[in-house]
């Protein structure tokens, strides 16, 4: 019942009333079609239909086992793809990005696939570039959401929703690689593991794998994907669903006839491997877990779970805190003052260490100096020393020679004089004698 000054505006949400007179002729509205807020979630998915929708899918699995034939299978679709070799150094991710589009729902679908996982001979680091990458993604939305203005409508959301681990069909069990990785991403990933190529192993070897794998995740701590049970009816299927895990499947994209049908298929002498039909492989399950009932809740997982703890490490790490040494909360403010001033404080003790350091070095060089001069003048008071030895030795020499000079000079004039007297008698005589 309507009071009559109510506004009926709004043609989305009244669609049209009818009146009725009642016998004691009071006005009564009967109400047809959607009506107040039981529309809020119509827009919401009427938005969600013109935004479009995004997912981001990890593949991790040995080169040749399967991934790419899987998401085809998936999306029933053939995204473009080249096989990888077995010869890479090193391990590395391979990102596409494909716009698909069912109805008039559109899927903004992001595809990392590993490129040379297991080929290498160590494979110790093996899942650190897919640790990277996650990293990376989760860095990336950080950085936005710090940003002053940020731009989320235009934002390309690439933190992986869901990591789809194939496991080789050996019919033993999980190698080491296998564990060492889901334990490495089991934290940051919504992990869901699968058994690849399982039309390769009997029925029987199959159920024993399938429990034999899932105790060893359970023994070695790994975390996979919890199925949501938000209500009873996903709680019921999702129950299911965990009882069949670690999906075993097999992917095809070629249509085999089968009596009168064609269905997507492997084809074998012995047979035909029906990947849609539940009693030859589990794909209807992952497809149906993946698209029709959690892909929201594996995207919400991710923002609040995942993503929450590295944004609460990260921000640990650089120092932010909710609540001061007193237990009382601190606003930003209040951090960002104490961080300067610690900042502050390290860049003056710094400063000091490095003046002590440089004063340090200043008295080193002196006394170096000091020393090296010490030496020259040493040397050159040495060197003076031989200088007037020498000068004395020379000025003593040149005396002897000035004396020797004299000498001879006397000698000399003697010897002339004596010659001179001599030819004077010598003549006398001739004369004498004449
Ligand atoms: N028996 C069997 N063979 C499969 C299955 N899925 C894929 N294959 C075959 O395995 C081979 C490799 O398949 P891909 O889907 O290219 O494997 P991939 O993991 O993407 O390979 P890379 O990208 O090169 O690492 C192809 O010959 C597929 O036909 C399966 O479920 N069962
Ligand atoms: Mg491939």
């Amino acid at each position: 019942m309507f009071s009559n000054d109510i506004s009926y505006s709004n043609q989305n949400i009244f669609t049209y009333f009818f009146f009725k007179q009642k016998e004691d002729n009071i006005r009564c509205l009967t109400m047809f079609g959607h009506f107040g807020f039981e529309c809020l979630p119509h827009q919401l998915v009427n938005r969600s239909i013109q935004q479009g929708f995004s997912f981001n899918l990890l593949c991790v699995g040995e080169t040749g086992i399967g991934k790419s034939t899987l998401i085809n299978t998936l999306f029933n679709t053939n995204l473009k793809d080249k096989k990888s070799s077995h010869f890479y150094p090193n391990v590395e991710l391979k990102i596409q990005t494909y716009d698909l589009q069912e109805s008039n729902v559109q899927l903004k679908l992001t595809v990392v696939k590993t490129v040379g996982y297991g080929d290498q001979i160590n494979k110790e680091a093996s899942y650190q570039p897919i640790v990277d990458y996650i990293d990376a993604q989760f860095e990336a939305y950080l950085q936005e959401e710090l940003k002053i203005k940020r731009s989320f409508v235009d934002y390309h959301d690439s933190r992986i929703h869901v990591c789809l681990y194939f496991i080789s069909p050996t019919g033993h069990s999980l190698k080491s690689l296998d564990l060492s990785t889901m334990k490495s991403i089991g934290s940051k990933v919504n992990i869901i593991p699968l058994i690849a190529k399982a039309d390769t192993i009997s029925k029987n070897d199959l159920q024993k794998f399938k429990c034999k794998i899932m105790s060893e995740l359970v023994s070695n701590d790994i975390q996979i994907y919890q199925f949501p049970t938000y209500d009873e009816t996903t709680a019921q299927v999702n129950t299911s669903m965990k009882g069949h895990l670690p999906f075993a499947v097999a992917g095809s994209t070629d249509e085999v006839k089968v009596g009168k049908r064609m269905v997507r298929g492997r084809q074998y002498p012995w047979g035909v491997i029906q990947v849609e039909n539940e009693n030859h492989c589990d794909f209807v399950k992952l497809r149906d877990m993946l698209l029709c009932t959690n892909m929201e809740d594996l995207k919400e997982q991710t923002h609040t779970l995942h993503y929450e703890r590295y944004r609460c490490c990260k921000l640990q790490r650089i120092g932010f805190t909710d609540v001061g040494p007193d237990n009382q909360p601190v606003s930003f403010q209040e951090i960002y003052e104490v961080k300067r001033q610690e900042f502050y404080d390290q860049c003056q003790r710094e400063e000091e260490v490095l003046k002590q350091k440089f004063m340090q070095r200043v008295k080193e060089k002196e006394i170096t100096f000091k020393e090296t001069e010490k030496e020259l003048q040493d040397k050159f008071e040495q060197l003076k020393r031989v200088q007037q030895e020498e000068t004395i030795k020379l000025e003593e020499e040149k005396r002897q020679l000035e004396e020797e000079i004299i000498n001879f000079y006397k000698m000399k004039s003697g010897s002339e004089t004596f010659q001179t007297q001599g030819c004077t008698s010598i003549k006398k005589d001739k004369e004498r004698k004449k």
